[in-house]
């Protein structure tokens, strides 16, 4: 780009915007900065220039062009919904909010695709597809507001991973538009496409950084037959992958997650009733499709199994999809009760393989580093993530914890590079982990990651300071 003009004053800017997406579509008061310039991170102080909600594709490309002319920096948002700060706009940022491109554009029943503009809410996608009697395995607590262009940007994971895998695994086609002000239709739906390198999956889990995501087409697949929850009171964290190997040479589980009992401490003070009298360490909550009555029987028997070996306390079954909703508010409801106490959250995973050696380690570091600290630990075990949180005394000021708990990270990231693992399993790196992704990615693999950055940004305008410093 040749030409770059000089910063627009804050009265230019509205005009500039207002002429690109119309008057009403630019949000500048205090209300719509404070609330569109952060996501579910607390600790950062929102400061956007301005908020703007175009309404088609060519309106994302206009803004992207008056960006780079004024090297103005962008913030895409999606839901916010985010744990990371991939979505914070604390540098008088623009944001790019996504919530007026929430259209079905095409389901085609024969494809069994869905294509849609990349504001769409992750639940209505997955109540759409119900429609059909089909389904959108990908979900999470936050599936309620989160959309579906931050889902493929932050290349979400979710309860259902086991079975369905990531974000990514769903996606046939995206449209985007780059930092360069090019609009890309990726993979156009296919199936199979071998025609060189595949751009979509660079833009799965970029986090804003290569450019917006503007639509998505996503895979439906055949819902799922009869789910039934079992939750098993675990007596040690050794136990725990014991009997995951053990129900998965039976049955294949849909879901395979676990949490402490000091997190269903918090859930049940919040109105839920314990799955059963007797308090465990741990619980494991595990999902399968009860297709017909022997996988039921084949569940029971490795439930008597680990029983038999000690690894099991006691267990409840659901007996209907109301039960087996209950069931999963145990699991699902934990970060949003906690997130009263401001915690330091760790979101970490290995190979399953290791998840035994990880978890003894990170337990002694946690034991060591954290004492006198509430640690709650949940997760999903069946794929080696991890979420370790640490809650924030009531004593200590936020800036004091988190710099506490900034300390710690460097024994528990010890650990994850020992192992192999990541950092960021599923919540993405943003700000809040972008100074640790050496721990899981190589100086030569950085060195990919930023050529492909100046690549698609060259001016660096977008989501500036996310994921690569
Ligand atoms: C979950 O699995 C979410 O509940 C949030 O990924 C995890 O808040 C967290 O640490
Ligand atoms: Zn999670």
């Amino acid at each position: 780009m040749s030409h770059t003009f000089p910063p627009l004053s804050g009265a230019e800017l509205e005009q500039t915007l207002g002429r690109i997406v119309g008057a009403e579509r630019v949000h500048m008061d205090a209300d719509s900065l404070q609330q569109y310039g952060l996501d579910r991170t607390r600790q950062y102080t929102p400061a956007p220039c301005a908020i703007v909600f175009p309404e088609q594709t060519t309106q994302v490309r206009e803004l992207v062009l008056l960006a780079r002319r004024h090297r103005l920096a962008i913030v895409p948002s999606g839901g916010r919904t985010g744990l990371s700060g991939g979505a914070v706009a604390a540098q008088g940022e623009l944001v790019i909010a996504l919530e007026r491109m929430n259209r079905i554009l095409d389901f085609n029943a024969v494809d069994r695709s869905l294509h849609c503009e990349a504001g769409m809410i992750t639940a209505q996608l997955q109540a759409f597809a119900q429609q059909q009697n089909l389904f959108y395995p990908v979900d999470f607590a936050s599936s309620g507001s989160s959309q579906i262009g931050g889902n493929v940007a932050t290349n979400a994971g979710g309860i259902k991973v086991i079975r369905y895998g990531l974000t990514r695994d769903q996606i046939l086609g995206l449209t985007v538009v780059t930092g360069q002000g090019d609009i890309l239709q990726l993979n156009r739906g296919l199936v199979k496409n071998a025609t060189g390198y595949d751009l979509r999956h660079l833009f799965i889990g970029s986090e804003g950084t290569l450019g917006l995501i503007t639509e998505v087409t996503v895979r439906l697949m055949t819902p799922p037959e009869n789910p039934t929850v079992m939750v098993l009171g675990i007596t040690d964290m050794s136990a725990l992958m014991q009997v995951l190997e053990q129900f998965r040479q039976r049955i294949e589980p849909t879901a395979f997650e676990f949490f402490s009992e000091p997190a269903l401490q918090h859930v049940i003070r919040r109105g839920l009733a314990r799955p059963f009298a007797q308090p465990a360490p741990f619980y494991a909550l595990l999902e399968f499709e009860s297709r017909h009555e022997s996988i039921q029987a084949a569940a029971l028997a490795v439930f008597e199994y680990c029983l038999a070996r000690g690894w099991v306390l006691d267990g409840v079954m659901s007996q209907n999809g109301r039960q087996a909703a209950e069931l999963w508010r145990l699991r699902e409801d934990i970060s949003e009760t906690i997130a009263a106490y401001m915690p330091y959250k760790n979101d970490l995973s290995v190979r399953v393989s290791r998840v035994p050696e990880f978890l003894a380690a990170v337990d002694q570091v946690v034991a060591e580093r954290y004492a006198g600290f509430e640690v709650i630990w949940y997760g999903h075990i069946g794929d080696g993530n991890l979420h370790l949180n640490i809650l924030k005394p009531a004593q200590w000021t936020p800036e004091a914890f988190f710099r506490q708990c900034e300390q710690v990270n460097k024994d528990v990231f010890a650990i994850v590079r020992r192992l192999e693992g990541s950092i960021s399993a599923e919540h993405g790196v943003g700000l809040l982990k972008r100074d640790y992704l050496d721990y899981s990615r190589s100086p030569e693999e950085l060195a990919c990651l930023r050529a492909i950055k100046q690549l698609f940004d060259p001016d660096h305008i977008m989501n500036p300071g996310k994921l690569l410093a």
